[in-house]
């Protein structure tokens, strides 16, 4: 039945630090799927900063409480409540001893202590400690834990928690225990435990400082095989932590455990990081080449955390991005530096390529939504709807800023004033912004507009060359990301606005400004805007430059600039900043492509500019260009972002203009096509380097075009025989996706029965890789729609498949995220029928697993920007979720969808 009340909101204006501190924890665990026990002991005093209180309020949920004592003896004033417990009569210091069952085997929501495969984890960030124990489970209350766990031997032969191993040993009836110690003082959010059958891959290592580490990578016996990636991972990332920020690892151990049933990618507990299994095991059988990436960033990325959240960690939750942006953006130049190394700037800028086209396409999106929030949010009704595009990636884009500002030493300077002063501390995104100031002699209060305005900030820019002066001057214009929310409010940002001046022969220029004696060495320059609007005037230009505008995409803002279709072909052709010359051919073809989405929503006749073909030919044919970087720049622009940049998002109409220019580029550059195909075959072992990965990635896409041809019969041929020889996944699978692709497009039956027979043999031979029959879940959700059978039909009959399991969030995300989210022409059917569907999953999750729903019920929330039949589908279906569900999580994304 439908609740009425609304979900309450926290303000991060309400803040008070706690009345009571927690210095140490013991934990004793008696482990039992149905039933555990937990008894916990807590060391606590009054907080000599704040004014008496005079009850302590603990939070707990979905616990069964069984005794608390105080010093010892049994204490009387306690009410337990459905939130927790509020205890009185506390003298200033005492010890608390509180004793309760949870129940894991009943835990759907992968939130507190559950079971997987049989085996126990736990996942506390943000507030899932509250469901292991009674606490004060808030960030800023930072203790010692110690911590026993107690099982059965035989189905538990494996006891892990954070810190350092003190003892195990056995104990009667077939049991066992042991006991951790973690010597940090640590938030709640940062426990864990694991039990059960496990295996691990170990290599000692030596840290900096010569001290030997024990590295473990837990994973279920079947899959040790699948671990040497992750541990290469872990490695590679504990050296760059040490050379690149002087971090060292700071405990004797260091585990992975990787578990098939996760909310999220990985969690950065101390000293026992619980991943995903999604971002621990590959092997090339089963993973591809963005499996083998993604796993080095994450690996990185939860290692990375071990200073940037852990020992420094959040005051409050409104602070995410302290450590979330800060920890992102540490992860990407560790995946660039593995990439490229340092000195490699065209493997950085795939790289740097990737996440902006991440950024813009997810996060821009959110800004736009009802979802838009600063970077430090203000308010939250579900902390767990805020581990957001914004608070991660536009938040990594902050702490980017700072190193663009202040250069790679400068930025280091200001880590290690931040670790200097507040190791061990609970701080915020403003301790984090003084540490880079001072650390630079810099006054940074203008940069904090940056975590308090949401929305994408747009620069205008306008340029006049004056010949007779030989003066170039560029003006900045700033506008506020939200034109509809109070304008006058927001003030103008502190940008990095990155430029070069580009001659006639694709010659950089040098740059000098008025009033400085001589140009500067480099030939990109870092404008800082700081008003409004500001006129950068440059001395010395002798003839009519071409501008290179914010390189290397130096601030997270949209660019409105007045190029000419053959500006773009030039840049494209010469830009000296690899991530311009991919910008620019983005920006040619997104202009193409919407030109030609808004004549297929009113049925106008389809052309397409001839420019557009001859600059996409010319990166094609470009061999001094990595596979990797035209790859990059020959993929046309996602079906999701040419919807958004719409007047009215037409995802049909977008499809149909999308497709109509595939296979225009298909039928002009066959023979390239081909060509290229043949030239990036990889013989030999598979080896996962960058270089090889490229080489698939562009052979695979030529493979793709090949698919679009009227006579796709050397395409057919092509993909059976890559499917049936391929000793790598990246080059089964997309094999296979050909296949699905060429039957989806014929019109005749053609290429039925082959895909179907290669999906009939994926399925059989890796019936036993969740992973990988998550990728045939996957391929099929995201297919094009054949005429006369809609996707739907087919994710409906999978959805009754043995293999689906809706409880697992890996499996409901390759099926039903995948067509919700990455399916748009097939999810936005005119009938509303993608909207029937979600609307029943959404409620179907949001009785499993609310954090789940939620994440699927954000797939409506740009609702009011689409045309009006699908926006009133939409509502309808917004209106019917709001209604049925009951979680605080899905409520609030709802509810603001709707307002
Ligand atoms: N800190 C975790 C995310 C926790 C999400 C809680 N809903 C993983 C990470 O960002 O590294
Ligand atoms: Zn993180």
């Amino acid at each position: 039945m439908a609740e009425s009340t609304s979900p309450t909101v926290i303000h991060r204006a309400d803040y008070t630090p706690p009345a009571f501190l927690i210095d140490t924890v013991a934990l004793d665990f008696d482990l039992a799927a149905e039933r555990t026990t937990v008894k916990s002991t807590l060391r606590m005093r009054r907080n000599p900063e704040v004014a008496p209180a005079a009850q302590l309020e603990l939070a707990g949920e979905q616990l069964e409480f069984v005794s608390a004592a105080l010093n010892g003896k049994p204490h009387h004033a306690v009410q337990v409540h459905e939130h927790g417990l509020t205890l009185g009569e506390l003298p200033g210091t005492f010890e608390l001893t509180l004793t309760g069952h949870c129940h894991p085997a009943q835990n759907t929501t992968l939130s507190g202590l559950y079971v997987s495969s049989g085996n126990f984890f736990t996942q506390c960030e943000a507030e899932g400690f509250r469901r292991i124990t009674w606490f004060l489970d808030r960030p800023d209350v930072m203790s010692i834990y110690t911590v026993t766990l107690r099982a059965d031997k035989t189905a538990y032969p494996v006891l892990l928690s954070n810190g350092n191993l003190l003892e195990a040993g056995d104990l009667p009836d077939g049991r066992h225990f042991a006991r951790w110690e973690d010597p940090f003082r640590k938030p709640s959010y940062l426990f864990a435990l694991v039990a059960g059958k496990l295996v691990a891959l170990e290599e000692r290592v030596r840290s900096r400082s010569g001290a030997e580490k024990l590295l473990q990578v837990w994973v279920e016996p079947h899959d040790l095989d699948k671990t040497r990636h992750a541990m290469d991972s872990l490695i590679h990332a504990i050296q760059w932590d040490e050379t690149r920020y002087g971090l060292e690892l700071d405990l004797e151990r260091f585990m992975i455990v990787a578990v098939s049933d996760f909310n999220m990618g990985a969690m950065e507990n101390k000293g026992l990081n619980i991943f995903n299994t999604k971002y621990v095991l590959a092997n090339p059988e089963t993973a591809t080449d963005t499996d083998f990436a993604n796993i080095e960033a994450v690996v990185g990325h939860e290692y990375f955390h071990n200073w940037t959240g852990n020992r420094v960690t959040c005051r409050d939750w409104f602070q995410l991005s302290l450590k979330e942006g800060l920890t992102v953006f540490r992860d990407q130049e560790f995946s660039a530096d593995m990439a490229g190394g340092e000195h490699n700037p065209a493997a950085r800028a795939t790289k740097r390529i990737e996440d902006v086209r991440v950024l813009r396409q997810m996060q821009f999106a959110e800004d736009a939504g009802p979802m838009a929030h600063p970077v430090r949010p203000e308010s939250y009704a579900e902390i767990n709807n805020f581990y957001t595009m914004t608070v991660y990636e536009k938040g990594a884009e902050v702490v980017r800023m700072y190193q663009t500002l202040f250069g790679r030493a400068g930025f280091r300077r200001g880590m290690d004033l931040y670790f200097q002063r507040h190791d061990g501390q609970a701080v915020s995104c403003d301790d984090f912004r003084q540490a880079m100031a001072d650390a630079n002699q810099r006054d940074l209060t203008q940069f904090e507009r940056w975590y308090s305005q949401s929305g994408t900030p747009r620069v205008n820019v306008s340029t006049h060359y004056d010949a007779a002066q030989q003066r170039y001057s560029v003006t900045l214009a700033q506008r506020p990301g939200r034109p509809l929310a109070a304008p006058a409010a927001a003030e103008p940002l502190l940008i990095p606005f990155a430029l070069g001046l580009i001659d006639a022969n694709g010659a950089d220029l040098p740059l000098r400004l008025s009033g400085e004696p001589h140009a500067a060495a480099d030939t990109t320059r870092v404008l800082e805007l700081t008003e409004t609007e500001q006129t950068f005037v440059f001395e010395g230009i002798t003839a009519l430059p071409r501008p290179s505008l914010l390189r290397n995409f130096s601030a997270p803002v949209i660019v409105a600039y007045d190029y000419s279709a053959d500006d773009l072909a030039f840049l494209l052709a010469h830009d000296s900043d690899p991530f311009n010359r991919w910008e620019a051919g983005q920006r040619l073809a997104t202009r193409a492509l919407l030109t030609l989405a808004e004549a297929a929503a009113c049925g106008a006749p389809l052309h397409l500019d001839e420019r557009f073909t001859a600059a996409f030919t010319q990166v094609l044919n470009d061999t001094s260009l990595s596979p990797a970087f035209r790859e990059l720049a020959l993929m046309l622009p996602s079906e999701t972002y040419l919807a958004e940049q719409m007047t009215e998002s037409n995802p049909a109409a977008v499809h149909q203009a999308r497709q109509f220019v595939r296979r225009h580029l298909a039928q002009a550059l066959q023979h390239e096509w081909g060509a290229t195909y043949e030239l990036n075959r990889t013989p030999g072992a598979y080896r996962a380097t960058p270089e090889a990965a490229g080489q698939r990635a562009l052979k695979n896409l030529a493979l793709s075009y090949l698919a679009e041809l009227d006579d796709p019969a050397e395409a057919l041929r092509l993909a059976q025989a890559q499917y049936a020889a391929a000793d790598n996944m990246t080059d089964r699978a997309a094999a296979l996706a050909t296949l699905i692709s060429i039957a989806a497009s014929s019109s005749n039956g053609n290429g039925n029965s082959e895909a179907s027979a290669a999906l009939d043999d994926f399925y059989r031979r890796f019936e036993n890789e969740p992973l990988v029959i998550d990728k045939w879940f996957a391929l099929q959700a995201t297919q094009r729609g054949r005429a006369g059978r809609p996707v739907l039909e087919i994710v409906r009959t999978l959805m009754s498949h043995p293999a689906f399991n809706l409880k697992n969030p890996n499996r409901a995300r390759s099926l039903i995220f995948s067509f919700c989210a990455a399916n748009p022409a097939q999810f936005h059917a005119e009938d509303g029928s993608g909207y029937a569907f979600w609307a029943e999953q959404v409620i179907a999750l949001d009785a499993l697993n609310p954090q789940v729903a939620a994440r699927l019920a954000r797939s409506l929330e740009l609702w009011r920007r689409f045309t009006p039949v699908l926006r009133d589908g939409m509502r309808a279906a917004l209106e019917q979720v709001a209604t049925q569900v009951r979680s605080r999580d899905v409520k609030e994304i709802v509810e603001k969808a709707l307002s």
